[in-house]
């Protein structure tokens, strides 16, 4: 059978499901952009790309070389194609307007352009998250610079998310809104070749993944709901669950698509004006729809992630997400 490419997968889904030329075509080049991250990533050392930059981003968190270079190689390869009205990341403090040279297009994309990136430095997966929308109105008519207000539509309004894993495979994991596929970065050929098909999470999990070091921190439903993993076969849950944390979340996401699992970064009590680390817009959205599409559940400890009405384009919000039973489990707990 013939190898169906990122490409060919996305013209058929053009021909099939109406996708839009303009998205299958900003797909593309989110995808070329992440295999020149990948190729970034990958040469580390030899690349003189590893360590950290003089700065920090708008979170306040030191930027690594590549999380800036990875950042540009998505600016750069997004701003000039005619199918974006702005971008957004979670590297800068304001939307990424398209330059006047450029012509604008209908919809918006958001990224977090390196992942993970504590992880460069030791050679553990990282990952880039992305999220397309559609840019509200005509807003796109328009000449004025675009506000951060555009964005700040919730979750189930994405048309597209995705995420790229750069471990031992580079992966690309991608939904349009019907399902899930994966991809394979064939690095002879430079072409990511589909070879996960329908990706689906398992309904049940013994499997689970968190920052046990922040758990004096934890809320008292998370408190109850770890403990009770921890207990195994002789505690309520009755049997015993395995735990996995890589401090990436496209690498931890990654695992639970491919076996399942329940993910989870609660909010915790050390800092109040931070109700969680992941960021909704950034990679709690996409990271939702990818695992809703898959037939999981993603849920901020009380409602469904893609119902959040966004406030600020760099929102934290806490994040379970996974396997269906355990992530209503967890959910029950904060809401009983
Ligand atoms: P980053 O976007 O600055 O890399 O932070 C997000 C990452 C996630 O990939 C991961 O799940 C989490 O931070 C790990 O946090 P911790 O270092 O607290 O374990
Ligand atoms: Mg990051």
């Amino acid at each position: 059978m013939s190898r169906v490419t990122l490409s060919r997968y996305l013209i058929e889904q053009t021909r099939s499901h109406n996708t839009p030329a303009d998205l299958r075509f900003l797909i593309e080049v989110v995808a070329r952009a992440c295999k020149e991250i990948s190729h970034a990533v990958s040469k580390g050392a030899l690349g003189g790309v590893l360590g950290s930059t003089e700065t920090e981003n708008v979170q306040g968190e030191v930027q690594k070389k590549l999380d800036v270079l990875s950042n540009e190689i998505l600016l750069e390869a997004n701003e000039w194609g005619g199918t974006l009205a702005a971008m957004a990341s979670e590297e800068m403090d304001e939307p990424y307007q398209i330059p006047g040279r450029y012509p604008k297009g209908a919809y918006l994309l958001t990224f977090d352009p390196l992942d993970g990136s504590s992880n460069i430095d030791v050679n553990v997966s990282v990952g880039t998250i992305f999220s397309v929308m559609r840019c509200p109105g005509e807003c796109f008519s328009q000449n004025d610079s675009l506000g951060e207000e555009a964005f700040l539509q919730p979750g189930t309004q994405q048309v597209a998310a995705g995420y790229a894993v750069y471990g031992p495979q580079t992966m690309l994991v991608l939904t349009l809104g019907e399902g899930v596929i994966g991809f394979t970065l064939d690095r002879e050929m430079g072409s990511f070749v589909l070879t996960h098909d329908n990706i689906r999470v398992p309904e049940s999990t013994a499997e689970f993944a968190i920052n046990m070091s922040n758990q004096r921190h934890w809320e008292a439903p998370v408190q109850r709901y770890v403990d009770e993993l921890l207990a195994g076969k002789e505690g309520p849950l009755g049997k015993n669950y395995n735990m996995r944390w890589i401090a990436s979340m496209v690498a931890d996401v990654h695992r639970i698509l491919t076996r399942g699992g329940v993910f989870m970064y609660p909010r915790d009590k050390r800092d109040p004006s931070k109700p969680g680390k992941l960021r909704l817009m950034y990679e709690a959205n996409p990271m939702a729809m990818i695992i809703e599409q898959a037939g999981g559940v993603a849920t901020d400890g009380t409602q469904r992630i893609l119902d959040i009405q966004p406030t600020a384009l760099h929102q934290r919000v806490p994040v379970f997400l996974g396997s269906k039973e355990e992530v209503d489990r967890v959910t029950g707990y904060h809401n009983a």
